[in-house]
């Protein structure tokens, strides 16, 4: 009998199955078009992998309980695999969703299930396809039993770090899932600093494409070591293969999205948990799909012209090392205090510092960095913010006055920066004991009567203000 099923045989389906065979684990594997499964034996033979015609034969060749891994685009396909898988499976069998769902799908489906006698788990899985094949960080939710009877093979599969493998039980429900999209909205905020990183340094640094790449890869060897560090350099170091120059100078500047990110911002609206960090870099990649408008608008605007040439590269590099670092603290910060409210508003006992330890190797954002972020939350598990950690708090105060020059070199010279001002503005608001939202408690209280607190009586107040 195999130990474990797979259906889904896309690009990390099939790495994710070859990954589980690799390390020990006999598997079924199934696809809805069927040519697929036939394709995937034929070009890995001689491995313990049966490849199954059905939903029916997938089941009838797994061990008891079934353990049934879904790496299928999320949504309606997961509706279907769920509905052809269950007529085979018993009480007790487990589904494990690998895709990136929305944490409520997940949620309705653990019930639906559970009413039936099944096990859901829904699993974030991250690193993309080498991340699948080799090791990538699993997050998985739902019951802790499933997850206990999966951690032989899931441990084993997941990437290693120096403190275990980059995974453990997220919590109930659609805990996993929620994780896996908060992991992928600081995914976005990491991303468009960089680019903004690159933007500052490029247009007022007027540094090279190879003068980049050595910059990043000496990053990548200290605090800033992470894999968007490693691969960014090697980006800008890569020919192009179709014409002169460099590849990155030849990409069109416009980007897309998925979900996760845009999912991210609407989660953290929901629960009134500022993330301007990661919303400013969902908001940046409308901005940059706006192509045709921007060129149009270019010709129409007449803005500031940017000043190069003025400020010696060295100095800039060094500011700018800072900055980034200081505004990904902030990034960090506002993703886990999203995963705290989430988790106190749907009851999930997050862990936060066992999840910044399964963040440390596997993943997209996996970097050195998060070690310092567990090491924060093992000081204290009850931390409010990571801003206010010793460590961090003394590291923002050190970086400030090279964060402060780089927004304002920014901003007086034109070069938008959303997530290293966002992120500034964020720092600025949570340390101040006092905001002018008193000013705005007073044009509710005029114009709605919605009334206010007062700083030195209790109770609530209106005032008829003409
Ligand atoms: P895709 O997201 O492109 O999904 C393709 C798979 O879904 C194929 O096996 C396809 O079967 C199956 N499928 C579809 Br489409 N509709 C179906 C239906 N109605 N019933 C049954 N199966 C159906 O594959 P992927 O890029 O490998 O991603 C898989 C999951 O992992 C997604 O949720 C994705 O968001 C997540 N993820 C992806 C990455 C990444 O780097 N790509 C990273 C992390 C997580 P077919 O062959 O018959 O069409």
């Amino acid at each position: 009998m195999q130990q474990i099923g797979l259906v889904g045989l896309a690009v990390m389906g099939e790495n994710l199955a070859l990954n589980i065979e690799e390390k020990g684990f006999p598997i079924a594997v199934f696809n809805r078009s069927t040519d697929k499964v036939d394709a995937f034996l034929a070009a890995n033979p001689g491995k313990k992998i049966v490849g199954a015609k059905s939903p029916a034969e997938l089941c009838a060749a797994l061990s008891r309980p079934r353990k049934i891994v879904m790496m299928v685009k999320a949504g309606k396909p997961v509706d279907d695999t769920i509905a052809s898988l269950t007529p085979h499976l018993e009480p007790g069998d487990m589904l494990i969703d690998g895709g990136n769902e929305y944490f409520t799908n997940t949620e309705r489906r653990s019930k639906e299930l559970d009413a039936r006698g099944f096990r859901f788990v829904g699993m974030g899985v991250s690193g993309g396809e080498e991340g699948a094949r080799h090791g990538p960080s699993l997050m998985p939710g739902g019951p802790k039993n499933a997850y206990e009877e999966l951690a032989p093979i899931l441990t084993k599969i997941a990437a290693q770090v120096d403190d275990g493998p980059c995974v453990d039980w997220m919590g109930p429900g659609g805990a996993g899932h929620y994780v896996k999209m908060v992991h992928n909205g600081i995914e976005y905020g990491d991303m468009q600093l960089i680019a903004e990183a690159y933007d500052v340094l490029k247009t007022l640094g007027g540094m090279s494409n190879e003068q980049l790449g050595e910059l990043f890869a000496e990053w990548n060897r200290g605090e800033l070591e992470s894999f968007l560090i490693e691969i960014t350099s090697k980006i800008f170091r890569k020919k192009d293969a179709l014409a002169d120059g460099f590849l990155v100078d030849k990409i069109v500047d416009a980007t897309g999205m998925k979900g996760t990110g845009k999912w991210t911002v609407q989660q953290a609206a929901e629960l009134g948990s500022p993330i301007p960090t990661i919303a400013s870099s969902v908001e940046a990649r409308m901005l940059s799909a706006m192509k045709a408008d921007r060129v149009a608008a270019s010709k129409a605007i007449e803005g500031r012209t940017i000043a190069s040439g003025k400020v010696d590269p060295k100095t800039l590099a060094e500011d700018v090392r800072h900055a980034l670092y200081a505004a990904k603290v902030q990034s960090y910060a506002q993703g886990m205090n999203l995963l705290l409210r989430a988790s106190g508003e749907y009851g999930w006992g997050l862990r936060l510092g066992a999840i910044a330890r399964i963040w440390k190797g596997g993943c997209i954002i996996r970097a050195r960095f998060l070690d310092r972020i567990k090491r924060a939350y093992d000081r204290n598990a009850e931390l409010p913010s990571l801003l206010v950690d010793a460590e961090f708090a003394k590291e923002l105060a050190e970086r400030q006055p090279a964060w402060r020059r780089v927004v304002s070199l920014a901003v007086q010279s034109g070069v938008p920066v959303p997530t290293f001002s966002g992120s500034l503005a964020y720092f600025d608001g949570y340390r101040r004991e006092r905001l002018p939202a008193n000013l705005l408690q007073a044009q509710r209280d005029f114009f709605g009567a919605h009334t206010y607190a007062r700083v030195d009586r209790e109770g609530s107040f209106h005032t008829e203000w003409e």
